[in-house]
């Protein structure tokens, strides 16, 4: 069953050369070699990185194995697997608990609001094993670690941008009946009590009177249903799209571009994705976090039993305002009035969720 999931598995590029150093490290044949691989082999880890869908068209799963590795990367004798587990969320467990049982790995990494009661179960079942999860929460479990991010933050300032854009795009609705939409891959706590409600109090504070168009694509990889649900969003009056859907954003942005519509990004600064159709991009450092807990990790100090919450104050979690292409889009009245929002939750003069 292991080999099953290894061929579909991606390897991370130094995986192979890792192995092509210890293997040297056994061949050695004099002492001064032999020394360098047994104190390699004192700091020798293998990671696994389960990707709990696909790592392509998921921005939160592209920062997830490129931080892991990155961190593997700086310390000798640290290989690094990238799983990807696919969108059938049903085998998820049976191949965390898999990776488990081989006994193979030091710590699994991986991410996604899931992924802790997954872990929890198998960390039932196979007590030694470590987990450092990213983008979920459980604490106590002395052999898991988790961090997530104050995502009220996050879709807040989306739902500030959506909704300053719509206005300007839209005068004639101003007045009282004006609309923003946010596309979702599937519906799940932290999408429906945390982003989906920040997303609308962002707007709201632009203007009491805006709502949101939620609509759900049901799987994280359908483009074609993302650009359905887009136009037809489109049609009844919404001018701006947050998406959160994987590769389904892919459908929306077409979908925007071709209706003159405009689209809020999230997780990664998607403006270079369709200039002048990505108005925003409300981000999260998850390459960051993966990096630095997985050095934490690695030098011994990760505080598994732990669940960690980091914010705008942090650095975890920002709006992009920098980039060339939000300058070009977006007018100086707007990007002054979103950056004026951003400096009073970055000062702490604005308190957002958590
Ligand atoms: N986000 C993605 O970008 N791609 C995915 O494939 C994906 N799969 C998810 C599966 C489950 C079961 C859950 C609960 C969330 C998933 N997310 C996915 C959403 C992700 O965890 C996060 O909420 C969003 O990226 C917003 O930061």
């Amino acid at each position: 069953m292991v080999s099953g999931f290894f061929r579909k598995g991606v390897f991370a590029g130094f995986w192979l050369f890792s192995v092509v150093l210890v293997l040297a490290g056994c061949g050695a044949k004099n002492s001064q070699k032999r020394e360098v691989s047994e104190a390699a082999a004192d700091k020798s880890k293998n990671i696994v990185v389960f990707i709990p869908g696909v790592i392509s068209g998921s921005p939160v799963y592209e920062m997830l194995a490129a931080g892991v590795t990155r961190a593997a990367s700086e310390q000798p004798g640290v290989m690094v697997l990238v799983i990807e587990g696919g969108f059938n969320q049903a085998e998820w467990e049976p191949r965390v608990s898999a990776l488990a049982a081989s006994g193979m790995y030091d710590l699994i990494v991986s991410s996604n609001p899931s992924l802790p009661a997954i872990a929890q179960s198998v960390s039932d079942k196979f007590p030694e094993q470590k987990f450092l999860l990213l983008d979920g929460e459980i604490l106590g479990n002395p052999h898991i670690y988790t961090l997530r991010y104050n995502q009220w933050e996050q879709a807040f300032m989306a739902g500030h941008i959506a909704a300053l854009v719509t206005l300007a795009m839209s005068a004639e609705e101003a007045a009282g009946r004006s609309r923003i939409g946010l596309v979702a891959g599937q519906e799940y706590p932290a999408m429906n009590n945390t982003i989906l409600p920040a997303y609308l109090a962002g707007a709201q504070s632009v203007d009491p009177s805006f709502t949101v168009d939620f609509r759900v694509v049901g799987n994280w990889f359908d483009a074609g249903t993302g650009a359905n649900l887009a136009a037809d969003m489109f049609r009844g009056g919404t001018s701006v799209i947050l998406c959160i859907a994987g590769g389904a954003n892919e459908g929306v942005v077409q979908a925007a571009s071709e209706a003159g519509a405009k689209v809020v990004w999230f997780d990664t600064n998607g403006y270079g994705i369709r200039p002048g159709t990505v108005v925003g991009s409300s981000v999260l450092y998850q390459d960051k976090a993966a990096y630095e807990q997985t050095k934490r990790y690695l030098e011994g100090t990760l505080p598994f039993g732990q669940a960690e919450i980091v914010g705008v104050a942090d650095g975890f979690v920002d709006f992009v305002e920098d980039d060339p292409q939000y300058i070009a889009a977006v007018s100086p009245e707007i990007r002054e009035k979103q950056a004026e929002l951003i400096r009073r939750i970055r000062s702490g003069d604005l308190h957002l969720g958590e």
